[in-house]
């Protein structure tokens, strides 16, 4: 049995790549101020920010938000209802939103995808032709600037960990996709009306923050997502986690060195399309029309659901 290399306890996980065991005492003390270090490391947030976290009922934003609260940040949360009735899945991953929202104190906003456009995010792909994740993705980005700028927030933080990340980068690697690669980074600045993004859970693994917020006693939906088929990224975390056992510390060593030397290097080589203001609703976009306002133009003749 391996015991707590801070406190001899009986250690709950041990981390090749830092050789570091630890117990479930210790484990949470170690994983915040990790991330405090991430924050500061980054620049992440400045003491005149007003943080907002995209709060989805999962691991990763629930356990970001309680953190951050842990640190300190006085930070709210934004939960986007897309309107997934499958399994009950918006209702459900919601109320996980709430719980954690009244543990801290702190105010949850909740913006419908119905509401906003007229239909949820499932008839909104069928109608544009779009894969359900993509048309999520875009309304998700939309909806969650658009309300920071509204709002006076000035940092969306995503609860993004270290192996979404590298099986992204490992993706765009393998298609040589420069300009993905340009703008995958931990912070991307605010810009022309996009607001700052910010991942500070980019040091750990899944599991790791998985086993943070279970220690935090958080609630949260364990259910995947009804429209979660990306085989291709669950095949890439797949082979990164095979790297990883034979040597450990790969992972983020990929990823690391990557945004050390290389994308600095490409952002600046590949320029960053310029912004303009859609002109149907005039948030940011690089063409005339944003990609959510003409997703929305299929859906205008259409009977609005219930
Ligand atoms: S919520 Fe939306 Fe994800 Fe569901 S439809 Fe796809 S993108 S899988 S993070
Ligand atoms: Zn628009």
């Amino acid at each position: 049995m391996k015991r707590c290399l801070w406190c001899r306890q009986k250690a709950v996980i041990y981390m090749r790549e830092h050789r570091l065991a630890l117990c479930k005492n210790c484990y949470p003390k170690w994983f915040l101020r990790t991330t405090e270090r991430t924050i500061k490391d980054w620049k992440m947030i400045a003491p005149e920010d007003k943080v907002l976290v995209a709060v989805s009922g999962g691991k990763d934003s629930l356990g970001l938000w309680f953190a951050l609260a842990q640190l300190g940040y006085a930070a709210d949360g934004l939960y986007v209802d897309l309107g997934i009735s499958a399994d009950d899945y918006s209702e459900k991953s919601k109320s996980y939103a709430q719980q954690l929202a009244e543990r801290l104190g702190r105010t949850l906003h909740i913006v419908s995808v119905s509401e906003a456009f007229g239909q949820p995010v499932p008839t909104l792909a069928k109608a544009s032709r779009r894969e359900p994740c993509s048309a999520c993705g875009a309304v998700k980005r939309y909806l969650f600037n658009r309300f920071a700028v509204e709002n006076g927030y000035t940092v969306i933080a995503t609860g993004h960990n270290l192996d979404d990340e590298a099986a992204t980068m490992l993706g765009n690697v393998l298609r040589w996709q420069l300009d993905y690669l340009a703008r995958q980074a931990p912070v991307l600045p605010a810009k022309d009306g996009l607001v700052k993004r910010i991942k500070p859970f980019i040091r750990f693994t899944e599991k790791q923050v998985a086993l943070f917020t279970i220690l935090s006693r958080i609630p949260y939906i364990e259910q995947e997502c009804p429209y979660s088929v990306d085989a291709a990224s669950l095949f890439y975390k797949d082979l990164l986690n095979r790297i990883e056992e034979r040597s450990p510390g790969t992972k983020w060593s990929f990823y690391a060195q990557f945004q050390k030397h290389l994308q600095p290097l490409l952002a600046e080589r590949m320029g960053e399309p310029p912004l303009r203001p859609c002109r149907e609703c005039g948030m940011p976009t690089t063409t005339e029309v944003c990609a959510v306002c003409r997703m929305k133009a299929y859906t205008r003749d259409m009977v609005p659901l219930d």
